[in-house]
């Protein structure tokens, strides 16, 4: 006798029906509500319990962590999937609700990768915030496609006191302000084609926290107009949930608008794959790819790492792109070049993740037993891997972390190897030498959170210093040729060392142009340097591109260049890693190897001849080319009264910032736009706090390396160099 099927059992047949699968994310400015969302969401489906969904002080069903219900905020990514009904058909939605605050902001790029589509949140009252604009990047970066949902409706009504017509005049603005950004943002072929339309329900507005949701074409279908939605909020409570349950469903308009307006796996695949995986497409795995073909060979891509506190068990969250993935599987990993087992493969059930035997491509889901990083390729064997998962922002402040006993130091290296593994927006550098760990993060309640992890869930007892900004060294012009030789004196080299083209370095940093040591003839780099402006003879030379930097080869003849290659990249990681100026890390420059002289006997051209060799040559070349400093500067947009610009732009100017823009909001409030280095940052929030009587708002909406200026240099670098307990090592020429 046939049995009733249980949720699990319909998600799991769902699941290999790749045509009724989509993949999606919340995306947001912070706190405009996409876990109220999600969490209404997943009550509708059955879930949770409905009284308590989306509300704060219950607990969000996606927060996982005891910090975010302290905080009031989301930290961690959260990967949730229900089945929704639509036109008689159901469907499996993956949903991943991402944070808001831009110090976590590295989730939500990791999360593009794996989802096809995002549901972009904006608060109907604040309207389009920079952290919107910078989550449209994040979503077109990787080719997932938009749709909008404009909520905290209510505020509009109970705050805002407006009237039918000035509602509708406010979602329109949104609306126009959205499509703008896309036109903006998005590549050419997508600029028209990814434009939201208010009209066939690609826009949706209401209130997540309410539960209720509405588009036009809803609208329409069941003669709802904007004085109803007055009406309902004149309703006792009760009366109110129930009217917005029945003719304004959150979950129904939402969901119905993933579905006809976010596409499928099989469709997003053919124009996400050449974007996001730069191999042969031509190839049968680059085939299986574009056709997400369950029957060919695997490729996963690990987008989160969930390190089980109790067992220490690691699973790695994830998109399937090709193949099926099964329980007992041995599969490769690109970047740590191994091969590992399968133990467990995990669909999630709700918030759940739930063990199956197998999982088809097409899906989110996440494996156990596999320990790889964040941005991992798994394959069957060995397979060119996914192109790199880079932050659009760097960690840029730093805090030096120390264990409270000493008998708990070995823990702390174990502890922080873990956490830039669940966290990979966290830099760790461990100094054996000197024993100082530094760990960077995003801003300063990024550390926070982390340091308090590292208390409260790994039981490490630790205690940071007060937040280091790290610097950036390079050169201002071409040194010109320099020489430099091995100890022996047996092997010389000859280099020069120029500031790296803009352009080069921009698709660099936006991952578009892959770092790593290049193999001979990578035709499909040469390409796109070419792209770029770089001459063909020129792109031929390149021999790694390693952290914002190049190194060249344009040697001819030499004969051993080939035994000695891999040492000398390994000495411009080394010099690259820690600059000679302040063992600062290295940006933004070309290093070229004009000429080599070497030691017939491989003996004496060994690494101990050629790491110093090269070191002194990069140092000399750069202090021939005016080294300096770069320091991490930001934008931001503050909103303020009209009352404090003056106070506003006296505290800019105090912190050795510049005003870059000023515009007005109605007639009482102002947008500025500033730029201030990160060093003048601390305790910023807390300021614009007291000066503005709590009133203003500052959100980052981008961060650059600018340089330091030569007033405060020498200073800079003298205490750097005392922090680091080094010598001077030369002194600037720039
Ligand atoms: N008035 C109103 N408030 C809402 C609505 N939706 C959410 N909120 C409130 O906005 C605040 C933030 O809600 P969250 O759902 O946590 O927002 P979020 O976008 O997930 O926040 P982060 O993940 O931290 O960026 C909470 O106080 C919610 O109660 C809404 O529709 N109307
Ligand atoms: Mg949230």
């Amino acid at each position: 006798m046939a049995t009733e099927e249980t949720r699990l059992q319909k998600i799991a047949r769902i699941s290999k029906n790749q045509k009724n699968i989509r993949n999606v994310c919340t995306s947001a400015h912070i706190h405009h509500g996409k876990t109220a969302f999600t969490d209404n969401l997943l009550a509708a489906a059955g879930f949770m319990a409905e009284k308590s969904a989306g509300d704060l002080e219950m607990g969000m069903a996606t927060w996982q962590h005891e910090d975010e219900q302290t905080r009031l905020l989301t930290v961690d990514a959260a990967n949730v999937s229900m089945v929704h009904t639509y036109e008689g058909e159901e469907y499996l939605i993956n949903l991943i609700d991402t944070p808001g605050h831009v110090d976590f902001s590295g989730n939500v790029t990791r999360a593009m990768r794996a989802i096809d589509g995002t549901i972009v949140l904006a608060c109907a009252a604040e309207g389009i915030m920079p952290q919107t604009e910078t989550v449209i990047k994040q979503a077109l970066r990787e080719r997932v496609r938009p749709a909008l949902f404009i909520n905290k409706f209510d505020r509009l009504i109970k705050e805002l006191k407006m009237n039918p017509e000035q509602m509708q005049q406010r979602i329109m603005s949104i609306y126009k302000h959205f499509n703008e950004l896309i036109e903006k943002i998005a590549e050419p072929e997508y600029k028209e084609k990814w434009q939201v339309d208010i009209n066939d329900g690609s826009v949706a507005f209401g209130s997540a926290r309410d539960n209720w949701a509405l588009s036009i074409p809803f609208m329409k279908k069941k003669n709802i107009s904007f004085k109803d939605i007055l009406k309902a909020y004149e309703l006792p409570e009760e009366e109110r949930k129930a009217w917005f349950w029945d003719n304004a469903p959150l979950y129904e308009v939402c969901l119905d608008m993933v579905i006809k307006h976010h596409p499928n796996p099989l469709e997003a695949q053919k124009y996400r794959i050449p974007k996001i995986w730069h191999g042969d497409l031509e190839s049968e795995f680059g085939k299986d790819l574009l056709s997400c073909n369950p029957n060919g060979k695997v490729a996963f891509v690990i987008t989160r790492i969930v390190i089980e506190p109790r067992s220490g068990k690691e699973v790695s969250a994830g998109r399937l792109f090709s193949g099926t993935i099964k329980q007992g599987m041995d599969v490769y990993l690109n970047l740590a070049k191994q091969t590992q087992r399968v133990q467990q493969v995990l669909i999630y059930n709700g918030v759940r993740p739930e063990q199956m035997e197998e999982i088809p491509a097409g899906n989110v889901l996440a494996i156990a037993g596999v320990t790889g990083e964040a941005g991992e390729t798994v394959t069957l064997e060995p397979e060119n891997p996914f192109t790199e998962l880079k932050h659009i922002f760097e960690p840029v402040i730093t805090k030096a972390i120390e264990v409270k006993k000493s008998a708990d130091l070995p823990k702390l290296v174990e502890v922080l190897r873990k956490v830039a593994k669940e966290d990979p927006s966290i830099k760790i550098e461990i100094n054996e030498e000197t024993g100082e760990n530094l760990m960077s993060g995003m801003g300063e309640l990024h550390l926070e959170i982390i340091e308090n992890r590292i208390k409260t869930e790994k039981g490490v007892d630790v205690k940071t210093s007060e937040p280091i900004v790290v610097y950036r060294e390079t050169l201002m012009k071409n040194s010109g040729e320099v020489e430099g030789r091995s100890p022996n004196k047996h092997n010389v080299f000859f280099m020069t060392i120029e500031p790296l083209d803009d352009t080069v370095y921009q698709a660099i940093k936006s991952g578009e142009l892959p770092e790593g040591r290049i193999k001979k003839k990578n035709e499909a780099m040469w390409h796109q340097l070419e792209a770029l402006g770089v001459s063909h003879d020129e792109a031929k030379q390149y021999r790694q591109i390693y952290k914002g930097n190049v190194l060249l080869d344009q040697t001819k003849g030499i004969i051993a260049i080939g035994e000695v290659i891999d040492m000398i990249m390994d000495a411009f990681e080394q010099v690259i890693d820690a600059g000679p100026m302040a063992r600062e890390p290295c940006m933004k420059m070309k290093i070229c190897l004009v000429d080599t002289k070497l030691h017939e006997d491989a003996i004496h051209r060994g690494p101990a001849q050629v790491y110093p060799a090269i070191r002194e040559t990069i140092k000399e070349g750069m202090n021939k080319g005016g080294a300096t400093l770069f320091e991490p500067v930001q934008i931001y947009a503050i909103e303020v009264p009209n009352q404090f610009m003056s106070d506003i732009t006296k505290m800019v100017t105090t912190k050795r910032g510049q005003m870059l823009d000023v515009s007005h909001e109605g007639t009482t409030g102002a947008i500025i736009k500033a730029k201030i280095p990160v060093a003048e940052m601390m305790g910023w929030a807390s300021d614009l706090r007291s000066e503005t009587e709590g009133r203003g708002v500052s959100s980052l909406v981008d961060q650059l390396f600018e340089r330091v200026p030569n007033s405060i240099l020498p200073e800079v670098l003298r205490q750097i160099r005392q922090r680091k307990g080094i010598e001077s090592m030369y002194t600037t020429t720039a």
